[in-house]
């Protein structure tokens, strides 16, 4: 019999923190596998993943259609850079643009980068083609937003974690209330030089904070009103993790930019991307952004095969109707405890509000007990777990899920 070597886990754990910046504090579990809704430590020990690499496996783990589609691209041609075309570039662009409904699509790798990459296309047309003085356009985004880690996106940040020491910042931002109409309002009707509002359609880190119906189509018409680039970043909230292919599909906004992520590769492989109008592309000329790798062909033969599943699984649909089963269940048993207050989100990006303070460790030590008992989650923001597993779970799964969370949560109070 093979001796089992009972510190895999802490050697990893040690390694990493020897040789690793410290820039996070993960969930003490070490994963060597994943298929699937389920991830695997290396000790073999067997986990429901219900927080998907912060939603970017949508698809689940390591999807037999995505991962063909890596390797046979990766045998044949990874990188060109954009000196060059290559001859799977504008077959994924034109998939995109007709999936999402855009006439154009700016491919680049992370997150933050698509972010940075809005930003900038935002304030070029805004000099270009509204005539706003140089230098003096600003965007309007929203308090407890996440949009990503650069210098220039934190400068908007109200997280102190995530500014201090950083500065100085980049100007050109005006923070508002995240749903709230009447403060957007006031910034458009009192300020010439605003070029567009940047907002995420549900804000993720906040703590999964959904907005009042209605909100995202009526700041939608005020931007217009105003003529103003309405920007959503649904690096987080797209490719049908709230139930629908996009999150600004539940209300029928059309943005003028969307940011996409994440989930666009299936977590296969750093895609990101930024959709427009051919009206507010066509401002960037060659020369004026870009990326080694934004749209390498492994990026595009992974980010087609990634769309292709979320079509062709039904996953908005599935992320809808397991969505409300998980809230329905789990509003049943929140009046029975103490513990949570209770449990918010659309489709399959919710979360459950710890009865204590954001400063307790209440919300990590019962994630703690999820691990012990088998499912993955990691709080945000202290008192609040958020709980988004892959898109491809089937209904039993989902039972399996909220027994385990129930279980759970019931041991706890003892
Ligand atoms: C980390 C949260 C999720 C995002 C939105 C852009 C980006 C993100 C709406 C940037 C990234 C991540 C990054 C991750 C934690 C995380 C996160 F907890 F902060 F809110 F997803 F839940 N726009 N979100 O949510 O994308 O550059 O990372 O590819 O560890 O920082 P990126």
């Amino acid at each position: 019999m093979a001796i089992v070597d009972q510190n895999l886990s802490q050697k990893a754990i040690d390694l990493e923190n020897e040789y690793g910046a410290h820039n996070y504090h993960p969930l003490p579990v070490v994963l060597e596998k994943g298929e699937g809704v389920f991830v695997w430590d290396v000790e073999g020990k067997k986990y429901y993943d219900f927080l998907s690499a912060y939603s970017a496996v949508n698809q689940g783990h390591c999807h037999p259609k995505i991962v063909d589609a890596l390797s046979k691209q990766a045998k044949k041609l990874t990188l060109t850079s954009r000196a060059f075309h290559n001859d799977i570039l504008g077959v994924y662009e034109k998939y995109a643009c007709e999936y999402f409904g855009f006439d154009k699509i700016l491919p680049m790798n992370s997150g933050a980068e698509a972010v940075e990459t809005a930003i900038k296309l935002c304030r070029k047309f805004a000099y270009e083609k509204k005539g706003i003085p140089e230098n003096k356009a600003e965007i309007i985004v929203c308090e407890n937003n996440f949009h990503g880690r650069t210098t220039t996106i934190i400068s908007f940040s109200n997280d102190e974690d995530a500014r201090k020491n950083f500065g100085p910042f980049t100007d050109g931002f005006i923070k508002i209330e995240y749903n709230n109409l009447e403060a957007l309002e006031d910034v458009l009707k009192s300020n010439k030089n605003i070029a567009g509002f940047l907002v995420e359609p549900i804000q993720g880190e906040a703590g999964v904070y959904v907005p009042s119906e209605g909100y995202l189509t009526k700041a939608k018409d005020l931007c217009e009103a105003y003529g103003v680039l309405f920007i959503a970043d649904e690096v987080q909230t797209g490719i049908a993790r709230t139930g629908k292919l996009l999150a600004v599909n539940h209300e029928d906004v059309k943005p003028d930019i969307l940011i996409l992520g994440k989930a666009i590769s299936g977590g296969v492989y750093p895609v990101s991307a930024v959709l427009a109008r051919n009206e507010t592309m066509s401002v960037l000329k060659p020369g004026q952004h870009g990326s080694t790798f934004g749209g390498n062909p492994l990026a595009c033969a992974v980010a087609i095969a990634a769309l292709e599943v979320v079509e062709d699984e039904n996953l908005a649909e599935n992320a809808e109707r397991l969505g409300k089963l998980f809230r329905d269940k789990l509003d049943a048993f929140i009046p029975t405890c103490d513990l949570v207050l209770g449990v918010r989100g659309k489709g399959l990006l919710n979360a459950i509000l710890i009865n204590d303070t954001e400063e307790s460790d209440t919300a990590w030590n019962i994630c703690l007990k999820l691990r012990d008992n088998g499912l993955l989650a990691k709080p945000t923001h202290g008192n609040i777990i958020r709980f988004a597993p892959p898109l491809v779970m089937t209904e039993d799964q989902l039972l399996d899920c909220v027994s385990i969370i129930i279980k759970t949560i019931t041991e706890f109070e003892k």
